[in-house]
């Protein structure tokens, strides 16, 4: 028998429910191919025996994640390393999608590894180099249009690591001159995604270092070119929020690569340092859309690579974490924040958003797992699955292989 404090409270409860569902009904978060691979840091790898070694094998640890969670049903792509062969390898992506149940989603050029890059893709003194990294991203939009992905994805590893030693306002005519012409390759339903990353791996100046030099180089590319906000790429205490507002005023806002770091651009698990950052991006996104009345295409993308975690886990623990931030972001009480925001009412504005944050929506969650015929705990669910096992099993001889060293 329940108590009636008990029905009291659940009925108490359910339009909250109703908000979670909502939100969660809404909310999808793309997987990194490169998150399942194995990588390190600068200094070496640390082998996992589980990790995937093939394109293949990405997508099925990627479909293994959507398969429990129900959330995940794209993975983003780098082109170097998940097409071998150029865009001829899009037909073999296809068939993945279809064998693991996870589509391709933003394409990502790789205009930092070959050593012709050294001094820079777009921005290289050399328009030989230049010519070849706009070869290189005509390539990868062709790949998208071929898989019917919508966004194109660009971050450039180019900067100068010496004062003097870069023409910055010439590589910043380059950058616009080559990013238009990008641009000019899309298909109407394509975008032009612009990353921008204050240092690292250069470490004077980079090309694109702010949301500022994002935004004027997309505008300049064209209407199809909007902003991505990595959160790992900021200076610590940066107010993220207020960029992502501000982005949205401009209606400038295309996606996001979600990490969270303890000092730079560190990858590490979403909200594992600082949870209440990505609640606040959530909530001024929300905000918005409340406001308005519009609902602006955002991409929520992971951009992480976990050496130390166990990939799947990490990227379960990864999604489990941003459903619950963003559930817990749909909680706020708008009426009431506009009240409290226009009297200067500090206190109850401000306890508006503590309150939605402080709210346990793990059962909230859980329930609409359950309704969604989704395992009510997908870690536990992966765990008791045998997949790692299985890959484990079949992949451990070729991971052994793999050299670790760092020089
Ligand atoms: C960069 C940036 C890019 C990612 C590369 C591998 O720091 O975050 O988005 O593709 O790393
Ligand atoms: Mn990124
Ligand atoms: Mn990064």
């Amino acid at each position: 028998m329940y108590s009636s404090l008990y029905i009291k409270e659940l009925a108490m409860s359910s339009p909250l429910d109703g908000k979670v569902a909502d939100a969660l009904n809404q909310f999808r978060i793309e997987l990194p191919s490169w998150g399942f691979a194995n990588t390190g840091t600068r200094f070496g790898k640390f082998l996992q025996l589980a990790a995937a070694t093939t394109t293949e094998e990405k997508f099925s640890d990627a479909g293994q994640v959507h398969l429990l969670t129900g959330t995940c049903p794209t993975i983003a792509l780098h082109v170097l390393w998940d097409f071998p062969n150029g865009a001829r390898s899009a037909g073999d992506i296809e068939q993945f999608s279809k064998r693991y149940g996870v589509q391709a989603g933003s394409i990502n050029p790789n205009l930092f590894q070959d050593q012709e890059y050294k001094h820079g893709s777009f921005g290289n003194p050399d328009a030989g180099v230049r010519r070849r990294a706009f070869a290189h991203v005509q390539d990868s939009v062709e790949i998208a249009r071929q898989l019917r992905s919508r966004d194109i994805s660009l971050w450039f590893a180019d900067g100068s690591n010496y004062p003097g030693t870069a023409n910055i306002r010439q590589r910043k005519s380059w950058f616009e001159e080559l990013l238009k012409a990008t641009h000019a390759q899309l298909s109407p339903g394509q975008r032009l995604l612009v990353e921008y990353k204050p240092f690292e791996p250069a470490f004077y100046h980079t090309d694109i270092a702010d949301w500022g030099m994002a935004l004027l180089l997309a505008r300049h590319a064209g209407d199809q070119a909007k902003v991505l906000v990595d959160t790992g790429h900021h200076y610590a205490a940066q107010n993220i929020e207020q960029i992502v507002a501000w982005l949205l005023s401009e209606q400038m806002l295309g996606g996001f690569h979600f990490n969270d770091r303890r000092y730079a651009d560190d990858d590490l698990t979403l909200g594992s340092v600082d949870p209440y950052q990505v609640f606040r991006i959530f909530h001024e996104i929300r905000f918005y859309e409340w406001e308005t009345g519009s609902s602006p295409d955002i991409a929520f993308m992971i951009d992480q690579s976990h050496n130390l975690k166990g990939k799947i886990e990490a990227m379960i623990q990864t999604v489990k974490m941003a459903q619950e931030l963003y559930a817990k972001s749909a909680l706020v009480d708008y009426p009431k924040l506009i009240d409290a925001q226009n009297k200067c009412d500090l206190v109850t504005a401000e306890s508006l958003l503590q309150d939605a944050f402080a709210t346990d929506v793990r059962p909230m969650i859980r329930e609409w797992r359950r309704s969604r015929g989704l395992p009510a705990d997908p870690m536990e669910a992966f765990r008791q699955g045998g997949y790692l096992e299985r890959i484990t099993k079949e992949r451990s001889a070729r991971n052994s292989q793999t050299v670790s060293s760092y020089a």
